[in-house]
Parts: C-alpha cells; sequence; structure tokens
C-alpha cells in the first residue's frame, strides 16, 4: 500500500537490501506473535502495578486491532499517538502495526500548534490521547484539533475521565471468547514488511512538517541491529523514561528492543531521579537510555540515593553533545557502563558497544549498527574531506529513509539527488571508525535532546505586531545545552518583553519546551553579505565572543 507523499527506496536499492536479508518482509506484528509464542508467559511491560506477559500484550493489542478496524481504520490511515509512557502506548502502537494503521509519534507537550499541524499534513483520521497529563486536559485538546482536520477523526482516550464523544480505549480491550479466529482474521489483514510501519517526527523547518516514513521492514532491521550492539537478551530490563514516542527510547534499542529480546521493558512518565531509582531499584533494571542532561542530573543525585542501583550495566546516552569529562563521571556516579549513541529519527544509529574502552566510550559517539550504513563526510563544496577532517556528515542505509513525507521541495535540500540524507550534523570519523560530532550546519536549537527548528520559531515571532526582523539563535546552556533566545528588532515606537513572546506562542498552541527562554531587542539586526540576520554574530553577542558549540546558520 503506497501513502501519498512516502518516499520509497529506488527499487534496485530494495532489492539489494531484501536480497542481503535486511529486510525480511515481516511487518511488526507479526512480530509481536513470534515474541508471544516464544516467551507467552514472561513479563514484558511493566507500568506501576500493571505487569503484562507477552501473551497479554499481544492478546490486548489483537483486541484493540480489530476494534480499532470496525471503526472503520485501516491500512494506511494515520493516527496521532500522543500519550506518556504507559503500557496502553505499547498496546496501541502494536494494535496499530497488527492492521496497517500508521501511528504518528507526537510528544505529550506537544499542543494545537503542533497536534494539528502535523495532523492536517498526514490527514490524520484518529487522535489518541490521555484524559488528562501533568494537569493539561489532552481530551479537550484532541477535540479541538480533530475540528480543524481536514477529515473526520476519532478522539480515542486513555484514562478514567473519558467523555461520551470520545471513545474510551481501555474500554476496547476485551478478555473474552477464543481469540484464535481474531488473530486468523487480523493476520489476513496484516500490512506487508514494505508497508509504512510508523511517522516518526523531526524538528520541522519554517511551515513545513518534516514527518519521517519508517516501513516494517526497515524499522525490523534498524531493531534487531541495535539489539546486537547492546547486547540485549532474555535477561533485559530496560527502563523507559524519555517519551516513548521519541526514536531513542521506542526502539534503539529502547521498548521494542527489550521485547524483541525477550526481555522487559519498564515504563515511567518521568525522568526524575527519585523514582528512576526507585524503579531500576524494584525491578532490577539493567540498561536504560538518556539525554544528557538527564543522564548528569542521575549522576549528581545517585550520591545522595540509598537505592539499590547495583543491577544497572548500562547507559545509553544520546540526543545531544555529551562533554567526555561529564561523560567519564557519569559511568562511576552510577556504577555502570555508558555507551554514547548518535542518532535521529532520520534513520542512522550509531553506538559504542558494550565491550569499548572507556576512552572510547567517552569521547567517541560510536560505528553505526549496521555494515551496511554508508557514511560520508562532506565541505562546504559537497566534495569529500581528508579521513579525519571535519565535515558535514551525509549517510544512507537500509533503515534511512530517501526523503520526508509530503515536501519535495524540503527533500531536494535535505537529499542529494543520490539520496544521501544530509544529516545537518559536523563530525570527523576516526582512524578506527568512530563518529565524533562537534557541532551542526543546521539551523535548530537542541533543548536537552528536544529539536526546535529555529526557523519555525522565527515565523511565529514573525507574526507578532511589534516585530519588524527576527532571529531564533541556541543560547549556550550548562544544564540543558541550549535554550531558544530570539533577538529581534521592533516597529518604531514598539516594545515587547519576553513575557509577551511567551504568551503569545503560547496563545497559538505552541509546545511549551519551544517557547522562547532570551528575548534580546536590537535596533537593528546585524546581516549577512545576502541580506539575511548574522547569526554568528548573534551568537557571539551572546557568549561575549566565546562562541556557542554549534554553528548556526552559517
Ligand atoms: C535523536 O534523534 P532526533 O531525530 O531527535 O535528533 C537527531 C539529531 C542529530 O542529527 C544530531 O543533531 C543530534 O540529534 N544528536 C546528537 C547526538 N545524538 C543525536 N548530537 C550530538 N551527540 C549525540 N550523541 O536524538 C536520537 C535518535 C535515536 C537515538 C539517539 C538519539
Amino acid at each position: 500500500m503506497i501513502i501519498d507523499g512516502v518516499v520509497p527506496w529506488p527499487e534496485e536499492v530494495a532489492d539489494g537490501y531484501r536480497k542481503a536479508g535486511c529486510w525480511q518482509g515481516k511487518p511488526l506484528g507479526s512480530l509481536l506473535w513470534e515474541w508471544a509464542q516464544r516467551w507467552g508467559d514472561r513479563v514484558a511491560v511493566v507500568d506501576g502495578e500493571h505487569r503484562l506477559t507477552y501473551l497479554d500484550l499481544a492478546l490486548r493489542a489483537d483486541s484493540l486491532a480489530e476494534r480499532f478496524a470496525a471503526r472503520g481504520l485501516g491500512h494506511g490511515d494515520t493516527v496521532l499517538v500522543q500519550l506518556p509512557n504507559c503500557w496502553e502506548f505499547v498496546a496501541v502502537t502494536m494494535a496499530c502495526f497488527r492492521i496497517g494503521v500508521v501511528p504518528v509519534m507526537m510528544l505529550p507537550p506537544h499542543r494545537e500548534y503542533e497536534l494539528g499541524s502535523i495532523g492536517t499534513h498526514v490527514r490524520a483520521k484518529a487522535i489518541i490521547v490521555p484524559d488528562t497529563w501533568k494537569g493539561y486536559d489532552h481530551q479537550d485538546l484532541a477535540h479541538r484539533v480533530a475540528a480543524t482536520l481536514p477529515d473526520p477523526a476519532l478522539v480515542l482516550v486513555v484514562g478514567d475521565e473519558v467523555h461520551g464523544e470520545s471513545i474510551d480505549v481501555r474500554g476496547l480491550i476485551d478478555h473474552d471468547g477464543d481469540p484464535g479466529p481474531r488473530r486468523r482474521l487480523l493476520d489476513e489483514w496484516a500490512p506487508a514488511g514494505s508497508d509504512v510501519a510508523l511517522f516518526l517526527l523531526s524538528g520541522g523547518t519554517t511551515g513545513v512538517p518534516k514527518v519521517i516514513s519508517r516501513t516494517h521492514d526497515d524499522y525490523a532491521y534498524n531493531i534487531r541491529r541495535v539489539v546486537r550492539a547492546c547486547d540485549f537478551d532474555l535477561d533485559t530490563v530496560y527502563l523507559a523514561v524519555l517519551p516513548a514516542g521519541h526514536n531513542f527510547p521506542l526502539a534503539n534499542p529502547g521498548i521494542l528492543g527489550a521485547l524483541h529480546a525477550g526481555g522487559r521493558a519498564v515504563l515511567l512518565p518521568s525522568p526524575r531521579p527519585e523514582p528512576v531509582f526507585a524503579a531500576i531499584e524494584a525491578e532490577r533494571v539493567t540498561a536504560t537510555s538518556a539525554v544528557p542532561a538527564v543522564a548528569i542530573t542521575w549522576a549528581e543525585a545517585a550520591a545522595n540515593s540509598t537505592r539499590d542501583l547495583s543491577s544497572l550495566q548500562y547507559v545509553h546516552i544520546g540526543g545531544s553533545t555529551l562533554a567526555p569529562e561529564t561523560a567519564a563521571r557519569i559511568g562511576p556516579a552510577l556504577n555502570c557502563k555508558i555507551q554514547q549513541v548518535y542518532g535521529m529519527a532520520e534513520g542512522l544509529i550509531c553506538y559504542t558497544r558494550t565491550d569499548a574502552p572507556d576512552e572510547i566510550a567517552h569521547s567517541t559517539q560510536g560505528t553505526p549498527i549496521s555494515p551496511l550504513d554508508e557514511l560520508l563526510v562532506v565541505g562546504p563544496d559537497g566534495l569529500a574531506v581528508a579521513p579525519g577532517e571535519i565535515g558535514e556528515l551525509l549517510t544512507r542505509g537500509p533503515y534511512t529513509p530517501r526523503g520526508y513525507v509530503g515536501v519535495p521541495a524540503q527533500n531536494s535540500v535535505s537529499f542529494t539527488p543520490d539520496g544521501w540524507f544530509r544529516t545537518g550534523d559536523l563530525v570527523r570519523i576516526t582512524a578506527e571508525g568512530n563518529v565524533v560530532v562537534s557541532g551542526r550546519v543546521k539551523d535548530l536549537i537542541n533543548r536537552g535532546g528536544e529539536k526546535i527548528s529555529a526557523g519555525e520559531i522565527e515565523t511565529l515571532v514573525q507574526e507578532l505586531p511589534e516585530v519588524a526582523e527576527v532571529a531564533a539563535v541556541p543560547l549556550p546552556d550548562p544544564i540543558v545545552g541550549e535554550r531558544v533566545c530570539v533577538f529581534v528588532s521592533l516597529h518604531p515606537g514598539r516594545e515587547l518583553t519576553l513575557a509577551g513572546v511567551a504568551a503569545a506562542l503560547t496563545d497559538r498552541g505552541v509546545a511549551a519546551f519551544k517557547i522562547p527562554e532570551r528575548l534580546e531587542v536590537l535596533p537593528d539586526l546585524p546581516h549577512t553579505p545576502i541580506g539575511k540576520p548574522d547569526k554568528k554574530v548573534l551568537s557571539l553577542l551572546l557568549t561575549g565572543g566565546e562562541g556557542p558549540a554549534a554553528a548556526p546558520g552559517s
């Protein structure tokens, strides 16, 4: 089934990946039943009091899948999934995989602006939310968003307070009768391995939502390889604390990797140290993943914790830059080994291996998980740099798609004509083949691993009547790495405060993590020779001449 706007791999390349055994033609929903057959009564998912075995999970997913289908959802229909880390997230995702419905992985902080623009772009047919989350009414949000979408969309809700006009997700799960006939029926409806399994989000650019389509074949391959790179096995107890819809905790190796290995995924809705340490102690967690900002808070809190963290073997750290000195502190503080990961929703994943010496694990981001990943480091002229030199990383491979969904103009910028994805990251590759990320050329702000497109913030701030010109730049920050700073010049006689900007963007329904945290008003912005705001100069103004780690907008 071909979904509008999804860019396939060229047929001969796809054939090569099939012949090499990467793509096995099995949808992820059928893998769920393979796991259930192998490990049926072992615990697969833990969420507080809830402990689901592999068989429980498969039966619940089947029940949901059948009810989704009964409400008209089928192959290629897209569903916005905005759930915190909970067992229902896993069951809903698997249910979608079972019948070829495509979950679109939204994040809990997203609001009208993100749900509305992505939902419109992918023509969502349903929105799945919690009733409330962190004091915010997501059910209400989902109904407001649904009313603005191009097609009628169902609102499905996980929680105790489900209103009449919403569908109660837990109410769709039944445990009656013989599950065999349903399973056989769903097997007949299963998508093909080459079909799209899910849509992941990338930091958007100006008005262009960047949606990444991942097929069952490519995602399953990614999961198999990363499970190997991290030595996940039957004894793995993986703790998911980052938002489960993000590619890192979802599948690298994350929740799906733990399940694929026959281990167990423990879900926690927050990375705060005390509940994390309590969960590690209670569930004998062996591995977890974190962005650097989170790993640092754990390392600091561990000194004063009486929790038994002795089961923890590995913390996977990635999503933004981790300084080698910091990396060296985290392992001893948590009494475990760290594995660095450099990855992206667009595909490519690099990991330092479990047996890497400390100097590699602390100062590099490791090697690609597949021997078929292709990496090319180019200079500003587009030509390969000399080995070991810094340049922009381009990549292709069996789990790196060839384009974003439905944005041909953006794709001609983000991908080369021969299919290389331009990561926008500056890297060098060491003599041993390890990738070291040293900055970036793409214009985004990386706030504790959450990617915020500078262009998107600029478009929103430019809409304010006071603003003549705007540029968003990263403000270096010791805790989250970078925060959003906007420089503006104003129309004559106008005034603008940071609180004013924050209120205007919040009113527009923009996620809180994107709201600017610093505002600088200048009489005029400095410009580059072609007349764009000069972000290098602006960044220097912020750092007093030191310059941030990243080189934005160059
Ligand atoms: C992960 O995925 P995304 O899609 O949120 O962000 C990808 C971008 C990369 O292009 C790079 O700019 C940055 O995040 N990044 C890193 C990094 N890992 C990712 N920058 C410096 N050092 C690192 N170790 O962030 C992601 C996806 C899967 C696994 C891990 C991370």
